[in-house]
């Protein structure tokens, strides 16, 4: 790796989230910036030995090796060598992996006993689920049996639990928290390219002459990628920077051009945008007629959609709109990145599916600085998707094509008969309204915090603990879903286990193990074996089944599962990711190193191929494989459209507000590892709200100020931040469930309010588009909110009270000049 490899002092990352910047010029490497973090007192010499893996504090992938002293770890450091990170780590992966060390951790077994968990061992807590198991089956058939994994475990794992859902038990209900998550931008690659798979490579960030970020927070979620961008920026030829988000973001801050929709009005917004382009004939007709099907469709379908007419419904102006299309339409290299401002919002994977045509129609795919990132989020979401752990099929295959499923069958040496496939496989919003009518009886639950995470929490509170359904939960944590178990599993944590998944632009890493797991903790994966084993399950020549029995053996496994498809891992081994780079997927053969970038030459789209035939983007209806033929013989790109439609919960005179909820920049999800680590803690300790300066002054909130949010579905007290969000919109961090919420702090998780929506077409919740009220509660004695100040959620101004002449309050905004500024919104 070219650059110089200077090992920084430690820098205080939550001051400096961004670290120092190493500019670099269009297509030179970007240069190398190795960050350490040591326990305090621990010094380099201290360190016995440094363990490989990577970051599963978010999708970036970013390398890592962790220190190992005494049998214990006590830091972290990036790996210079890997092609992600270059040796840069983010704040929560400086900070995050002393949750592992937890004393709380989950030690031992608990099962339900006259209504208390107690401990116990393996044996007893296995032999429970089984039976539960095995006596469902015989009453009511494996479809009263469901599986909700998670986008935070291995590669092996999942291909494990896959195996045994979907071979062995013979259910079809088997969906991870993927579906809350990355859902939308796998359909969306397999609505444009017929496959799930990220076409692009990071080292589309260095050519890129512009780079488009749509509903993504990179700064706070993806800090590292930021800083890839931010030194981009600050060299020579730097990339224009479109961002697209109601809220002030550092993305948007930084931006040449921000433009910020009214939340749920996305596919308006991407309507206008193609209009623009298409009138404007940016566009390589060459390309598009050799390369794509449906561009007919798209021209129709946007002229309706000029930038006066977008501009009523989004609110960016006609100017703004128009502006954005042309450095859109007349960049040379562009890279987008989507995340889950258009994932959870209304209209998502049509909206997303926009941006990839964005880039058929530009021709501008398979080439260095043409990436378009239908972003993940979880750290091995891409695993989830592609091990058919959520609702696919392993190795991308098409639960509707026959061949497809008589090859997995194959593989598994299991009947065809015994794997479902008569319809696709049920997503998670489906399985708990399974659970809810009863028809599911047993529920397990692994990595992932549903009593938290999943929308209307009052519903699911309630369906989870229901006394008709035997409920399994496998954490590292008693969080707010073991609470409510019958059983409670402690698994391992990484760092404690070997395994290996794949980032956000198919990058396989290596994760080894550093360290024992606490107590009687086993991995995920021997979890999962242990209890197939216990069900007895046996493939059609009565070898226990699954046929593999650790890692490496999955692995192997699954490089079976594989091979020939896309996500083509045979060239791959444990030896091979060791001591080096990540290495991105194809590798095999033909690509011993892997394949960087994806569709130079063609689309893995043909009807026999593809994994899946697509849906109309309106109503999630299903196209028939007929009718897939018949549009794409030969397996090229799609374009697909929609109409904007209007969201189903606009703003009324009740609940005036539009609400969108999301992250911050020190707390990962329900806070289960970053609420465990001080240092991030005390950088945003509890919930609040953001309201624009505008709306806060019009309704007498000051900075601080406690305020009742209400919806719908419930309501959430939080202390206000005014700040340059969109008027009209508010914003709730998710982070904040329950576990270290004091008795009478019940109520401050933001999916209190969020409702049981989701995109008919990827199934996605909708977790950004809702309507709220906002009331005020108790004004504040001069308390803060308690917010960081340097991220999106940083305050318009000092905004303070007065006391007017009758006795009044009036509040006050100073601009961060030092002006007095007349409220309101740029
Ligand atoms: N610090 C941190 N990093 C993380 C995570 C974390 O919990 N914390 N989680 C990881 C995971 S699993 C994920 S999925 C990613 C998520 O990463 P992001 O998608 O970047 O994060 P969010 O905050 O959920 O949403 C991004 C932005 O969407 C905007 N938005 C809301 N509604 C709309 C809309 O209607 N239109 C548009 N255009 N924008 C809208 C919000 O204002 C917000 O700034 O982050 C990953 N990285
Ligand atoms: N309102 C609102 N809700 C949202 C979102 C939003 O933006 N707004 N975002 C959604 C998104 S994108 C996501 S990804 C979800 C995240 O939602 P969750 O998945 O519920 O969030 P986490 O807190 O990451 O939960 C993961 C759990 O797995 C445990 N865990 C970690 N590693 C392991 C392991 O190796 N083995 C086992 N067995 N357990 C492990 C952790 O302790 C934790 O309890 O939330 C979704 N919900
Ligand atoms: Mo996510």
């Amino acid at each position: 790796m070219a650059g110089e490899n200077k090992v920084r002092a430690e820098r205080d990352a939550i001051a400096e989230p961004w670290g120092s910047r190493t500019p670099y010029g269009a297509g030179e490497p970007w240069p190398v910036r190795v960050d350490m973090r040591l326990d305090e007192g621990v010094s380099p010499d201290d360190v016995d030995v440094w363990v490989q893996t990577a970051s599963v504090l978010h999708s970036n992938g970013d390398a890592m090796d962790i220190a190992v002293a005494g049998g214990r770890m006590v830091g972290v450091r990036g790996r210079a060598t890997d092609r992600i990170n270059h040796g840069r780590l983010d704040v929560k992966d400086l900070f995050g992996w002393q949750a592992n060390a937890s004393a709380d951790r989950l030690t031992s077994p608990l099962v339900r006993e006259n209504g208390e968990l107690v401990e116990t061992d393996w044996d007893t807590a296995l032999d429970r689920i089984a039976t539960v198991s095995r006596d469902l089956m015989a009453s009511d058939g494996p479809a009263a049996l469901a599986f909700y994994t998670s986008g935070q475990l291995f590669l092996e794992e999942y291909y494990t639990l896959a195996a045994i859902a979907r071979g062995g038990i013979g259910t079809p209900h088997l969906d991870g928290n993927t579906r809350l998550c990355t859902a939308t931008a796998a359909q969306a690659l397999k609505e444009s390219f017929g496959c799930d798979g990220q076409p692009g490579s990071y080292t589309d960030f260095d050519h890129a002459d512009v780079i488009a970020a749509y509903g993504h927070n990179i700064a706070e979620t993806q800090s590292v990628l930021w800083e890839r961008i931010l030194d981009r920026r600050r060299g020579a030829d730097p990339p224009v920077l479109v961002c697209v988000d109601p809220r002030p973001t550092v993305v948007a801050r930084e931006a040449d051009i921000h433009l910020a929709p009214v939340p749920g009005t996305n596919m308006a917004l991407m309507n206008g945008l193609l209009h623009e382009i298409v009138a404007n004939g940016w566009v390589d007709e060459d390309w598009i007629e050799r390369n794509t099907v449906g561009y007919p469709d798209l021209v129709d379908m946007v002229s309706h959609y000029p930038p006066e007419r977008v501009a009523d419904i989004t609110g960016v102006t006609a100017a703004q709109l128009r502006e954005a299309a042309r450095v859109l339409g007349t960049a040379e290299r562009l890279v987008s990145t989507v995340l889950q401002g258009f994932y959870q919002s209304h209209q998502a994977t049509a909206a997303a599916v926009a941006v990839d045509n964005v880039h058929l129609v530009r021709g501008m795919i398979g080439r260095p600085g043409c990436g378009v990132f239908q972003m993940n989020g979880q750290p091995t979401a891409q695993n989830t998707r592609e091990c058919g752990a959520d609702g696919d099929m392993p190795g991308f295959r098409n639960w509707a094509n026959e061949r497809h499923m008589a090859e997995l069958a194959e593989l598994w040496n299991v009947d065809l008969a015994d794997i479902p496939h008569s319809g696709p496989p049920t997503p998670a919003m489906d399985i708990f309204a399974g659970v809810e009518d009863g028809s599911i009886r047993q529920l397990w639950v692994s990595g992932t915090n549903p009593a938290v995470s999943l929308p209307e929490l009052g519903r699911i509170r309630a369906l989870l603990g229901s006394d008709e359904l035997h409920l399994v939960v496998q954490d590292l944590y008693f969080t707010e879903t073991a609470e409510l178990a019958d059983v409670v599993l402690p698994a391992a944590a990484w760092g404690e286990k070997i395994g290996t998944f794949t980032n956000a632009d198919r990058t396989v890493h290596l994760s080894d193990k550093a360290v024992d797991p606490p107590g009687q903790a086993r991995s995920d994966l021997d979890i999962f074996l242990a209890y197939a084993r216990k069900m007895q399950l046996a493939d059609r020549d009565g070898a226990q089944f699954p046929q593999w029995h650790d890692a490496p053996s999955a692995f192997a496994a699954w490089q079976r599962a594989g091979a020939g498809r896309p996500c083509d891992y045979t060239g791959l081994s444990y030896e091979k990711l060791r001591g080096g780079s990540g290495i991105p997927w194809p590798c095999n053969a033909d690509h011993p190193d892997g394949l960087e970038r994806l569709y130079a030459d063609g689309f893995p789209a043909h009807p026999d191929e593809c994994e899946q035939y697509g849906k109309n983007l309106v109503t999630g209806e299903p196209w028939s494989e007929d009718e897939y033929r018949r549009w794409n013989p030969n397996g090229l790109a799609m374009i697909k459209t929609a109409p904007y439609v209007p969201p189903v919960e606009p703003p009324d005179d009740v609940y005036p507000f539009h609400l969108i909820t999301g992250r911050t920049l020190t707390q990962f999800h329900t806070r289960t590892k970053t609420g465990r680590v001080w240092q991030l803690t005390d950088a945003a300790p509890e919930v609040w709200v953001e309201v624009n300066v505008s709306d806060a002054v019009d309704l007498d909130l000051a900075e601080g100020d406690l305020v009742r949010v209400e919806t719908r579905r419930g309501e959430v007290l939080a202390r206000v931040r005014p700040t340059e969000i969109r008027p009209g919109v508010l914003f709730l961090p998710f982070h904040y469930g329950y576990w270290d919420a004091a008795p009478d702090d019940r109520q401050r998780a933001a999916n209190e309010l969020t409702p049981t929506s989701w995109d008919p077409v990827s199934k996605q919740p909708l977790f950004k588009t809702g309507a709220a009220s906002l009331a005020i509660v108790a004004q504040a004695e001069g308390a803060t909110a308690p917010a960081p100040t340097h991220t999106a959620s940083a305050p318009a101004g000092t905004v303070s009270v007065a006391r007017t002449a009758g006795g009044g309050r009036a509040v006050v905004v100073e601009n961060p000049a030092g002006r007095r500024a007349e409220p309101g919104w740029r």
